[in-house]
């Protein structure tokens, strides 16, 4: 038996390149049901127990060395069809690779906070997963707010503590008043979830970046000369800004803020639906229930916040005219913005 071994091992080592049929035979003759090597195990049972030990190791290391001579085998053949392709030409250049691009909402995302960032806003963000406290008790809404309704906001869990999506980063905000020492200046950019049906001009998830700045002394007048600067800095350095009064839980007074139209400079196109201004952002002071529910006292500290989302500054920065384009990754879409850095 020692000597079919030996012989079965010397024939393995001289195997050489194959076509992959004969590699099949060559393992059927071997390993196969009826292969000389697992006939050699039949043997084996017969084997003097004396020399089991020795004879079962050289017969595992046959068994070894054809599955590893057949692999080994398998890649030489592939190795081999591609050299001997005629197609394939080893002095060809290699296929350019696509290089993709930022999306329009990473690209404005950045923009606005590297605005805000030489304002002296620094960046804070949050969990997307939230409770009622965060995205709606510590902003001042009643308890029986619409947007709490099952209809305008997505819940994971309901109940006495329900679990839902958040739907603005003003809850980033609330975490930071919890952790963060006064003065506040902050900038909080993120995912945005609303139960809404999907249309151009609105989804069920976008992107937004609210802005909260915190201290002594903080008036109106701060919030209009930020938001201006913004502006200037967004849309041209000629940009106008106008404040319409709103309305929101958290802020008070509150405002909506409207840009003038940088494509026909005020005159009226159909991009400003001919009134010459486009609407940007909602602003508005910090409503003292909102400081006090977060520990700040409000006879001392006062404070400003806005928020934009990121899809509609972007629609106006590049004409976008349908929300629905920047979540379907249509390459012919994405191609648009390959020169915007
Ligand atoms: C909009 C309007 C706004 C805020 C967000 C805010 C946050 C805190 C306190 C007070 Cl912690 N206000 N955020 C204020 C006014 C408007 O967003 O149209 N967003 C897309």
């Amino acid at each position: 038996m020692r000597d079919k071994i030996e012989k079965l091992l010397a024939e393995i080592e001289q195997l050489a390149a194959k076509k992959e049929q004969e590699i099949e035979e060559i393992r059927v003759r071997l390993l196969g049901k009826k292969g000389t090597i697992t006939q050699l195990f039949d043997e084996f049972r017969d084997v003097l127990p004396e020399q089991k030990r020795e004879l079962g190791q050289v017969l595992n290391k046959l068994k070894v060395a054809a599955t590893q001579k057949i692999d080994e085998l398998k890649v030489m053949m592939e190795e081999g069809m591609e050299a001997e392709d005629p197609q394939y030409d080893l002095t060809k250049p290699g296929d350019n690779l696509e290089l993709g691009s930022r999306h329009p909402i990473s690209v404005t995302r950045a923009e606005i906070l590297s605005i805000f960032n030489k304002f002296g806003y620094a960046i804070a963000e949050g969990p997307e997963i939230e409770d009622d406290w965060h995205v709606f008790g510590a902003l001042n809404f009643p308890p029986e707010h619409p947007a709490r309704d099952m209809q305008d906001t997505f819940f994971i869990s309901e109940g006495e503590n329900p679990v839902l999506l958040r739907t603005h980063t003003s809850s980033v905000q609330v975490r930071s008043m919890e952790n963060m020492k006064l003065p506040i200046r902050i900038m909080c950019p993120g995912r945005v979830f609303r139960n809404e049906a999907i249309s151009a001009r609105a989804h069920c998830i976008f992107h937004q970046v609210e802005g909260l700045y915190i201290d002594k002394g903080v008036s109106f007048a701060d919030l209009k000369q930020a938001i201006l600067l913004f502006a200037r800095e967004m849309f041209g350095e000629n940009s106008q800004i106008r404040l319409r009064p709103s309305y929101f839980p958290f802020t008070e007074p509150s405002a909506e803020v409207d840009v003038s139209c940088n494509i026909c400079k005020g005159a009226g196109c159909n991009i400003c639906k001919g009134t010459g201004w486009l609407e940007i952002m909602g602003c508005g002071m910090v409503d003292p229930n909102v400081l006090e529910a977060n520990g700040i006292d409000s006879k001392v500290y006062s404070g400003f916040a806005f928020g934009m989302g990121i899809e509609r500054i972007a629609m106006l920065k590049w004409q976008v005219k349908d929300l629905r384009l920047y979540f379907e990754n249509d390459v012919r879409f994405l191609k648009e913005f390959e020169s915007v850095v």
